[in-house]
C-alpha cells in the first residue's frame, strides 16, 4: 500500500495518430528473468500500475505504454513490456517506432541497427537518416484461412488467424466503407466478432484468445494497397496502420502468393496514416519489417497521489 507519493518519469509520442508512452521511470521492479515471465508477473502482481499509466484518467483507450526493462541477452538496447488500458501485449508495432524515436531523442540511440527483447521474441529495429523508424518484427504465420464465423447480426463472413506478435482475426467482409463517419458501425461489427469467435471456441495457436481483430479494404488513396480498422484490446480502434496486423496481414499475403518478398505493401490506417512494409521468407511464415515514423507530444511526470480514489483507474 502506498502511503506517499509516486512518481513514474515518462515520454508520450504518436505513430501515426496511434500514442505510446515509454515509461522510463518509477514502474515496479520485475526481475531479471525471461521477458514471457516478466510479462506474467506484471499481469499478476502490477496490474494496479498498469492500470496506473495506461488507463483513464491518466492514460486513455489507444494509448499503448512501453515500459523499459534490461534486457536478458546483453547484446540488445533494451527489453521491453507494452500494456494497454486492459492488459499487456505481445508486441506492438507502432509502439516499437514510438520507443525507438523516444531512445533516439534522449541520445540513447542513433542511426543504425539495435536489437529489443519483447516477450515473444527479440526484434531489430533501424532508425533511419531522415529520423523514420524500420521494425523487424517477429516471424509472423497464418495459422488458419478463410474460416467461416457466424456474426450475429451479419451471418456468415470469412477471415484468416494470424499471428504478427498479438493475435488477429482478418477479413475483408465489411459492414460499411472504413471511414471515420463509420466508427460506431465498425466497432460494434468488430467487437461482435471478437465475441463470435469465442463462442466458436476458435483461438489463436495454444487456445489464446484472438484480441485484435482487422477489418481489410482497398484503400481510396492512389498508390496505397489497403486501408485497415483493427479494433484492440480494449475496444479501442487503433489510429495507426497497426504494426503487428500490417506483419499479420503480410504472412497471410505471402501464403496466398499475393505479395512477393522484398515488394512494399503500403498500408493505411482508419485515419489516413500509412506503414510502408516488406518481408522476407521464413522458416514457418515471414519475417515482416514495417517503416513508421513517430513524432514526441510530452515530456510528463506521471503522478499516483494515495489520496486519489482513481489513482490506479477507473474501476
Ligand atoms: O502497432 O502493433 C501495433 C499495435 C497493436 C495495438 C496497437 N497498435
Amino acid at each position: 500500500m502506498m502511503i506517499t507519493m509516486h512518481y513514474l518519469d515518462a515520454i508520450d509520442s504518436h505513430t501515426g495518430g496511434e500514442p505510446t508512452r515509454v515509461v522510463l521511470t518509477g514502474f515496479p521492479d520485475l526481475g531479471s528473468g525471461p521477458l514471457a515471465a516478466r510479462r506474467m508477473l506484471l499481469q499478476q502482481h502490477h496490474d494496479a500500475f498498469r492500470a496506473a499509466i495506461a488507463a483513464e484518467p491518466r492514460g486513455s483507450d489507444p494509448l499503448v505504454c512501453a515500459i523499459l526493462t534490461p534486457p536478458v541477452d546483453p547484446a540488445a538496447l533494451t527489453g521491453v513490456l507494452f500494456v494497454n488500458n486492459v492488459g499487456t501485449l505481445g508486441m506492438c508495432g507502432h509502439g516499437m517506432i514510438g520507443l525507438v524515436h523516444t531512445l533516439a531523442s534522449l541520445g540513447r540511440m542513433g542511426t543504425g541497427t539495435y536489437r529489443i527483447e519483447t516477450p515473444v521474441g527479440l526484434v531489430a529495429v533501424e532508425r533511419h537518416e531522415d529520423g523514420s523508424v524500420s521494425v523487424e518484427n517477429v516471424e509472423s504465420y497464418r495459422l488458419q484461412a478463410s474460416i467461416p464465423l457466424d456474426v450475429p447480426g451479419h451471418g456468415r463472413i470469412k477471415g484468416d488467424v494470424a499471428w504478427g506478435g498479438n493475435w488477429f482475426f482478418i477479413t475483408h467482409d465489411c459492414p460499411a466503407p472504413l471511414v471515420r463517419s463509420n466508427l460506431g458501425t465498425l466497432t460494434a461489427y468488430a467487437a461482435n466478432i471478437r465475441s463470435a469467435l469465442g463462442q466458436a471456441g476458435i483461438s489463436g495457436a495454444d487456445g489464446v484468445e484472438i484480441d485484435h481483430i482487422e477489418l481489410q479494404s482497398p484503400s481510396p488513396t492512389p498508390n496505397l494497397d489497403a486501408r485497415n480498422f483493427v479494433l484492440c484490446p480494449g475496444m479501442a480502434y487503433d489510429r495507426s496502420p497497426c504494426g503487428t496486423g500490417t506483419s499479420a496481414t503480410l504472412a497471410c499475403l505471402a501464403e496466398d502468393g499475393r505479395l512477393p518478398p522484398g515488394a512494399i505493401w503500403r498500408q493505411e490506417s482508419f485515419v489516413g496514416s500509412v506503414f510502408e512494409a516488406s518481408y522476407r521468407p521464413g522458416k514457418r511464415g515471414i519475417w515482416p519489417r514495417i517503416r513508421g515514423r513517430a513524432h514526441l507530444t510530452a515530456h510528463t511526470r506521471l503522478v499516483i497521489d494515495p489520496a486519489d480514489p482513481f489513482a490506479f483507474g477507473i474501476p
